[in-house]
């Protein structure tokens, strides 16, 4: 029976049935006011945007400095991704295994009915159709987000490919349509006031990987609500891409260019919050002339074998979901130039001239401020209670056309040949600045036993090293043991396999200086890798893998004595003794979906040592 308060909708823009049943179904349990199925014009953005200025969710940037930007400000209880929050519910808890928290799917699905039902009351219900990857190629997906948010909406026309052209992908029905329940988890009763941010004390992020589902309650922040992003492109996609042969990752696409012309792709792993986007924007420094550093994706990598067995990698995102803190006209140009215009912004600070700042934007702070919770700053404030204007984990989100560096090739439907894996993480100490792992499976074992000091970018403890395989620890959508698996299987497909690296840009002395300047110098070591791949460069044997020596980098446009390049590379035995009882906490964890190809390797690795 149908309800007898049928919310007012917008024309349907499928026909598919489908969809319209589903659709149908949802807004009687969730009771939304009105239904506002999503175009993806640039009219309805505007007009969104305009409404959520006039409701206070957004404030609308100066137009003259800052066309096209807005500013959110979220409740300060949802400000980044809630990893405990965070559940796979795979039929068994042996699927999902121990590195995710897992509840009965059949529980779960009644503790979701309850919290969504009437979940939307007083509010509009968006049929938002996405496309992660261009739409005509063979390697994308499709989602519906059914969402309460308006702020969702245009921050996921930013981030996918949205609207018209996705209905008429579903309505052919060729592809499966992985359909994603988002609500913020806060109705509103008739007469009753918003709030510029509502969200919900209590979170679910649910994923139903047999049934590829998506469900997401109480938050409109980030991976938590853009659902597109980590719960279906990476813990979703890595079910669909275990099952059909390719590879879900957490990682940017870059090409390198050098002055012949000649130009390499390398994807790169790094756990959130750890440089992904600066490194991916690089621009080399002094002494790489007529190099260039071309920009694929900054987050999220779908990477297949094609038929010659060489690996092609897409990003399935449009946009970039940067971190604001740090990034600055010195760490990423690239990224400056490109959130000039058309950005969301959210939970920066906002100066007085109708601009935005935020730690380390510039090298003095603004004399005055309003910082991410609304309140005035100055840099005395800062001083005296450590308040940050930013929050740590504020962002912008930029569509990716508008960086200077994005490839002629990003939206290639077929992608682009990888020639090289990098695995880094955000490690003080025992981690060089690079080597390359022996072969395929030992780069796997380097990946698995990868480990990381956590940010930021997750709540919860910042600056704790946990061990954050392939950055794919809160990503993964099922268990860790059986993604090792996928990797070590994948080489059977492949007819040259990519290169893989270690690197960590965050070594620290005795003093707790950082021993390594970073950013655009990370060009030398990125060049280093490009050789290697490309078997053009010297390396010497060391006990954990193929290590440069001082000589074996261009050192061209910077000063960097031997000495300190030794202690960036230094090898110790004791830290390496420790850093593979560390690989077995996580091992013995997965003991029993491990492969023995881990074993064999921390074996062989033990006996080097
Ligand atoms: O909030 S997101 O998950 O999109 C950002 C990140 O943690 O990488
Ligand atoms: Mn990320």
């Amino acid at each position: 029976m149908r309800s007898p308060t049928l919310p007012v909708s917008s024309v349907p823009l499928s026909t598919n049935k489908h969809l319209l049943r589903w659709v149908e179904k949802m807004a009687e349990l969730t009771r939304p006011a009105s239904i506002h199925w999503v175009d993806g014009s640039e009219e309805e953005y505007d007009a969104l945007c305009a409404e959520m200025v006039a409701s206070g969710t957004f404030i609308q940037l100066n137009e003259e400095r800052w066309p096209g930007c807005y500013l959110a400000r979220s409740d300060a209880s949802d400000v980044a991704r809630v990893e405990d929050r965070t559940f796979i519910c795979s039929l068994s808890k042996d699927s999902a295994g121990p590195t995710n928290n897992w509840v009965n799917p059949y529980e779960m699905r009644r503790t979701l009915k309850d919290l969504f039902r009437g979940c939307m009351r007083g509010r509009t219900m968006y049929v938002l159709p996405f496309s992660m990857g261009p739409i005509d190629s063979p390697m994308s997906q499709i989602g519906v987000e059914l969402t309460d948010s308006p702020y969702v909406v245009v921050n996921m026309r930013i981030m996918a490919r949205i609207g018209l052209p996705v209905f008429k992908e579903i309505d052919k029905d060729t592809k499966r349509v992985v359909p994603c329940m988002h609500s913020v988890g806060a109705p509103l009763v008739a007469g009753q006031e918003d709030v510029p941010w509502p969200c919900n004390r209590t979170k679910y992020i649910v994923h139903f990987p047999e049934t590829r589902e998506i469900w997401s309650y109480g938050s409109g922040y980030g991976g938590n609500a853009l659902l597109g992003k980590k719960c279906f492109a990476l813990r979703i996609a890595s079910n669909i891409a275990r099952d059909e042969g390719w590879m879900a990752e957490h990682m940017l696409i870059l090409g390198v260019e050098d002055p012949q012309g000649e130009k390499t792709y390398v994807a790169a792993a790094f756990p959130s919050a750890c440089g992904k986007t600066n490194f991916a924007m690089l621009i080399p420094p002094e002494g790489f002339e007529g190099w260039k550093i071309w920009t694929v994706g900054d987050d999220i990598a779908w990477i297949k074998p094609d038929a010659n067995g060489q690996l092609y990698a897409i990003n399935p995102e449009a946009g970039f979901f940067g971190v604001a803190p740090g990034t600055s006209p010195k760490t990423n140009p690239n990224a400056i130039a490109m959130l000039s215009k058309n950005t969301i912004f959210t939970n920066v600070a906002l100066t007085p001239d109708g601009g935005v700042w935020w730690e380390g934007l510039t090298d003095e702070p603004p004399e005055e401020c309003v910082d991410w919770q609304g309140n005035r700053w100055t840099p005395e404030t800062g001083r005296q209670t450590g308040a940050k204007a930013a929050h740590p984990n504020a962002r912008f989100t930029a569509p990716a056309s508008q960086c200077p560096s994005i490839d002629p090739r990003w939206e290639d439907p077929n992608g682009v040949p990888i020639s090289a894996i990098i695995f880094g993480g955000r490690r003080a100490k025992t981690i060089p600045l690079v080597y390359q792992a022996f072969n395929w499976s030992a780069g796997v074992y380097v990946g698995a036993t990868m480990g990381s000091e956590t940010t930021a970018a997750a709540a919860g403890a910042v600056g704790k090293v946990r061990r954050d395989p392939m950055a794919m620890l809160p990503f993964c959508g099922y268990h860790m043991g059986d993604y090792f698996r996928h990797w070590l299987k994948m080489q059977k497909s492949l007819s040259v396999t990519p290169k893989i690296f270690s690197v960590n840009w965050f070594r620290k002395d005795e003093e707790g200086r950082f021993l390594w300047p970073g950013f655009s110098q990370n060009m030398r070591i990125l060049k280093w890798i490009v050789d290697r791949a490309r078997s053009r460069a010297v390396a010497k044997e060391t006990p954990i893998g193929w290590m440069p020596r001082h000589q074996d980098v261009e050192w061209r446009g910077l000063d960097f004595p031997v000495e300190k390049f030794d202690e960036l590379q230094a090898f110790d035995r004791a830290s390496w003794r420790s850093e593979v009882i560390g690989h077995e906490e996580l091992f013995i964890d997965l003991h029993d979906h491990l492969p023995p190809e881990m074993i064999y390797e921390r074996e062989l690795l033990i006996c080097r040592l």
